[in-house]
């Protein structure tokens, strides 16, 4: 009975937070995919990498690696469209901003940065970039999940102003969200 009654709690935790990594952890499985992958890559493959993005309850957590890269730093940014197929990079079309803002870097007002706006990454003398951040803007629900968009990644670095010009897109991927399961752990 007491079981039956925890069981209940997990399960009102869960249908009023779905997506946050607190109910997950209580009650080991949860009914809203928060979590997705994007698989990096480029038409001549040079760049490729992976992240793993984690819905939180005040942003996304942006994991992984990207590799091929020039030693240095690059503009990294969520396009509008998930489509990395027609015209391979080109056609995942601009910054994803749908509230009509001036570029800018993940730390500018909100009104001075597009949502797809994550700052650079900066790679390595074996031009190994490691992905470890955090972004408030973006989500993975709600409606302007950037679900099914691209993340793109630059020759060149973003200055993070309205002038920036990262150079050409040399590696990106369609965001894909996790279906989970409802079993336990
Ligand atoms: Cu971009
Ligand atoms: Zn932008």
């Amino acid at each position: 009975m007491k079981i039956t009654g925890t069981l209940a709690a997990c399960l009102l935790l869960l249908a009023t937070f779905g997506c946050f990594s607190g109910a997950n952890w209580v009650s080991g499985h949860q009914s809203d995919p928060c979590e997705a992958v994007v698989m990096m890559s480029s038409p001549s493959k040079d760049v490729v990498g992976f992240l793993a993005l984690t819905q939180m309850k005040y942003g996304v957590k942006l994991v992984g690696w990207l590799m091929g890269l020039k030693p240095g730093r690059h503009g990294m940014h969520v396009h509008t469209f998930g489509d990395v197929k027609t015209d391979g990079c080109t056609s995942t079309g601009l910054h994803y901003n749908p509230h009509n803002a001036t570029h800018g870097g993940p730390y500018s007002a909100p009104n001075m940065r597009h949502v797809g706006d994550l700052g650079n990454v900066v790679a390595n003398e074996q031009g190994i970039a490691v992905v470890n951040f955090f972004d408030s803007v973006i989500s993975l629900t709600g409606p302007l999940s950037i679900d099914g968009r691209a993340i793109v990644v630059h020759a060149q670095e973003d200055d993070l102003t309205p002038n920036t010009n990262p150079g050409p897109r040399v590696g990106c991927g369609t965001i894909v969200k996790i279906t989970k399961t409802k079993k336990y752990h």
